[in-house]
């Protein structure tokens, strides 16, 4: 097997993918109409207030609310008490969905750039012209250098329509990129080919409330934040379960775990594999479950073997009785097990899928597939289908080569082009020019790592717009930004959620739109009248939501009276006699042989990433429990919670250096980039060689009156950028920085000896 053959077998995964994978990914069909806003949920009324029934995307795990609206205003957003996990509750940032309707900083009408791309000038200007600019730049383009010089980067509910006309010109060359190629990708192709499906999709597929121990590797849960998930967690821990948690920071579960322990980053595999390893040499594994349900046993076990507890706590810079006291913990739970499957996976590029791998085999030893407290099987909830066409998608033009084809990295699957090949294609007009690039719902310059890459990338544009709701990075450097209602001023179709307890839901607006904005759906229909594309012809949106709720036996009014939620039975367990996945062979694949290829393998191998260069350490980061990467930093609530990030240092490192505590420095990366002013904080909870900072901060964009300026901005410390084999997902974790304080330069002192099994990074400037 190698790449070839992956590619044709891709098609046939796309559709195991299509069912369970939505993942960050704007979920199932969705409808945003032009006209009516009527159709609003029961009048229940509390303190006078109007409640409506409606669905969060302040982040993408999109948990079900009720917004209260008196006099025409929304002034509270709650958990929609229907719903299964969280009731009432929301998070932080659900609550203050309020202050993103009301933020004075929208874009509040269709803009034009009068400056240079980047400075963030613009003039108003109307629909009419906007879309008339839109269409025009996107035939000339499509006309000079053929439809796949078209590209689309999207994210979320909103983006879904304006990729149906991108494909209807006739391009491939669309991503849902950062829900994809920097978030789940290498985790959803580890566990696709290994347990037949993906963990990570609209719910994260594990049984943590129902588990007797879990194992986080990483995973920041708590900081990490998704209400049904954060609950289930809880669960789990109140009903006594042992947690064993993985990382080099004090995560907030690091907090609550039993074992603790602080790996040195970037070695997750060694101790994974030393692990499986020794609990095959000790019997520890389910034989029944494996010898029934699993291939690859044999072959596993021997390649394995040379991966030993005293080795792997040399590398991983680990005690061996913590490491032994976790595996044997774990073990004793068994098969009631939590392998957390993670869900941020593109961490060091290469070795991120055979990471996911190991966590995956483990599961499969300890029998933890299909049974509470494992990794549970999602149970879709059955929708009817809406007669409302789509554009036709039109056959891509034969003279260009497809980029997918010729892709070093074939699994795009429906995620669509690898974003790192489309940036690539504008960068070098290779294998052909990309010259128009339309946005919508992501951040690229914060969210793709090597911002400075992308910033080329769209200079050498025809042509580059974005459909968003406020003016950050990505919109300074557009030529026309449309402005989008918000969340909770539109239709964005059913929500059907297939974890432990299915659901069906539906996000409906809780006030009328603001300003002079449109719905994502009014956008694509009047985009795809200029364009003369023929589409989204649906009257409104009641008559599409009850035909799509007819499979369901709803109506729209039906649900309303139902509460906005109605709950099914769930089908999360398997009897493990009988269990058939959704690999080729219906069996688990300890070792994937479809992956046996030049650089990735069967059964995953430790593969060191290189340690920080002398005088510097690593960088990463994770999330601010309050925020949602850059989307929430202008929002006035959360940003009075949290208005800029610290970068973690630890309490050794700080004394060589005499840092203290709140002090402002400014961070240097190995190639010389530099960052905003950063406070420190001075603490033990980290390792010495590491430093980390929450993501989404260090706004370059003066239009976020709260947000510009504030913190630092990690992106811009990621130049050098590793892409995982078959996937092409880029790594964030492959960059390393020391400290400026007052204008002087600090080499960081390396207080952990590295092995010389780990190679150093070379720096390519002196
Ligand atoms: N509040 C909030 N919650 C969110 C989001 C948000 O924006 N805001 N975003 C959501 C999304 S899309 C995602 S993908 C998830 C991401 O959340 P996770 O999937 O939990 O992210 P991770 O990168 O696994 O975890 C971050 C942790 O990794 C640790 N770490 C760094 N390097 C290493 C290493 O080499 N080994 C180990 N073991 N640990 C390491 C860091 O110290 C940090 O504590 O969060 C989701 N939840
Ligand atoms: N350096 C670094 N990069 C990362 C990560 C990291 O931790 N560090 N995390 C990675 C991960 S796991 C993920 S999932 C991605 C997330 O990447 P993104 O989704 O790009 O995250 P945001 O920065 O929140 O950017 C979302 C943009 O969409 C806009 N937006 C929000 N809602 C709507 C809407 O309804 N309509 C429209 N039109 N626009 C909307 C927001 O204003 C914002 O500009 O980032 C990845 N990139
Ligand atoms: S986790 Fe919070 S921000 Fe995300 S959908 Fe739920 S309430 Fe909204
Ligand atoms: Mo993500």
């Amino acid at each position: 097997m190698n790449r070839r053959h992956f590619l044709k077998m891709s098609a046939a995964t796309a559709a195991a993918m299509a069912v369970t994978a939505t993942g960050d990914v704007g979920g199932g069909n969705l409808f945003r109409p032009a006209t009516a806003r009527a159709a609003i949920g029961p009048e229940t009324g509390s303190m006078g207030a109007k409640e409506i029934t409606s669905v969060c995307e302040m982040c993408f795990w999109r948990c079900p609310i009720v917004g209260k609206v008196k006099d025409g205003k929304l002034i509270k957003i709650e958990g929609n008490p229907k719903s299964p996990v969280n009731g009432t509750r929301v998070c932080a940032r659900g609550n203050s969905g309020v202050q993103l309707v009301y933020d004075p900083d929208r874009v509040k009408t269709p803009l034009k750039r009068v400056g240079a791309r980047g400075e963030g000038k613009w003039a108003k200007i109307s629909w009419d012209e906007a879309l008339g600019e839109i269409a025009h730049n996107m035939q000339q383009v499509k006309k000079k250098y053929g439809p796949h010089a078209l590209a689309y980067f999207d994210h979320g509910a909103s983006a879904e329509f304006m990729r149906g006309i991108f494909k209807a010109m006739g391009t491939e060359n669309f991503t849902s990129e950062p829900a994809f190629y920097q978030c789940v990708g290498p985790a959803a192709l580890a566990y696709l080919n290994t347990v037949g499906y993906v963990t990570t999709g609209t719910r994260q597929y594990n049984d943590m409330g129902h588990a007797k121990a879990m194992l986080l590797v990483a995973s920041h849960i708590g900081e990490n934040v998704h209400v049904s998930h954060v609950r289930e967690f809880i669960q789990g821990m109140s009903n006594g379960a042992k947690l064993i948690v993985v990382d080099p920071r004090f995560s907030a579960p690091a907090n609550k775990a039993h074992i603790y322990l602080p790996i040195r980053p970037g070695t997750d595999t060694a101790l994974m594999l030393a692990w499986i390893n020794y609990v095959i040499r000790n019997n520890l594994y389910d034989k029944k479950f494996v010898a029934n349900n699993c291939e690859g046993f044999d072959q596993l076990k021997t390649e394995v073997k040379g991966y030993s507890m005293e080795w792997a706590a040399g590398i991983c810079d680990l005690k061996i009785e913590d490491m032994k006291a976790a595996i044997l913990e774990l073990a004793k739970a068994a098969p009631n097990v939590n392998i957390h499957p993670g869900r941020h996976a593109t961490w060091y590029g290469k070795g991120d899928v055979g990471r996911h791998q190991s966590y995956a085999i483990l599961t499969a030893l300890f029998g933890a597939v299909g049974v509470p407290g494992g990794i549970y099987f999602p149970t879709p909830v059955k929708l009817g289908k809406a007669e409302c066409p789509e554009p036709e998608e039109v056959e891509t033009a034969e003279a260009d080569p497809s980029m997918k084809e010729d892709s070093e990295y074939p699994f795009s699957s429906i995620f669509g082009t690898t974003t790192r090949d489309i940036i690539n294609a504008a960068l070098t007009g290779k294998p052909y020019p990309v010259k128009l690039l339309g946005v919508n719902g992501v951040n690229i310059i914060q969210t793709l790592p090597n911002p400075y890459d992308t910033m080329k990338a769209i200079k050498n544009l025809d042509f580059i717009f974005c459909e968003e709701m406020m003016a950050g990075e990505t919109a300074l450097w557009s030529d026309i930004i449309l402005p989008d209602s918000v969340y909770l001023e539109r239709y964005d179709g059913l929500y059907a959620y297939d974890g432990l307890t299915p659901y069906l839901t539906v996000r409906q607006p809780v006030v009328k739109p603001m300003f002079d904005v449109k719905s994502p759906y009014w956008i694509a229909q009047n985009l795809a009248k200029k364009l003369g594309i023929k589409g989204y012809t649906c009257k409104d949106e009641e008559e599409f939501l009850n035909e799509e709720l007819k499979g369901a036996g709803l109506t729209l009014a039906k649900l309303n009276s139902r509460g906005g939620l109605v709950t099914y039975p769930g089908n999360p367990y398997r009897d493990p006699k009988k269990l058939k996945v959704g690999t080729e062979s219906g069996k688990i694949q300890l070792s994937v042989e479809e992956f046996d290829d030049e650089d990735l393998d069967a059964i995953p191998k430790f593969e060191p990433t290189p340690a920080p260069p002398k005088g510097y350490t690593r960088l990463v980061y994770g999330r601010a429990p309050m925020h949602t990467f850059s989307r929430t930093m202008n929002n006035l609530w959360l940003h009075n919670e949290m208005p800029e990030n610290k970068l973690w240092l630890n309490d050794k490192v700080a004394a060589r250096l005499s840092i203290k505590n709140d002090e402002e420095i400014i961070l240097e990366n190995q190639d010389g980039k530099r960052s905003n002013p950063i406070k420190v904080l001075v603490t033990p909870g980290i390792r010495p060689d590491t430093v980390f900072m929450y993501h989404g901060f260090g706004s370059k964009s003066k239009h976020l009156s709260r947000a510009y300026g504030k913190g630092a901005a990690d992106g811009f410390l990621m130049p050098t950028v590793v892409q995982a084999p078959f996937i092409g997902a880029a790594s964030q974790r492959t960059n390393f920085v020391r400290i400026i304080k007052d204008g002087k330069t600090l080499n960081i002192p390396e207080l952990v000896a590295v092995p010389n099994e780990i190679p150093r990074y070379e720096s390519k400037i002196a």
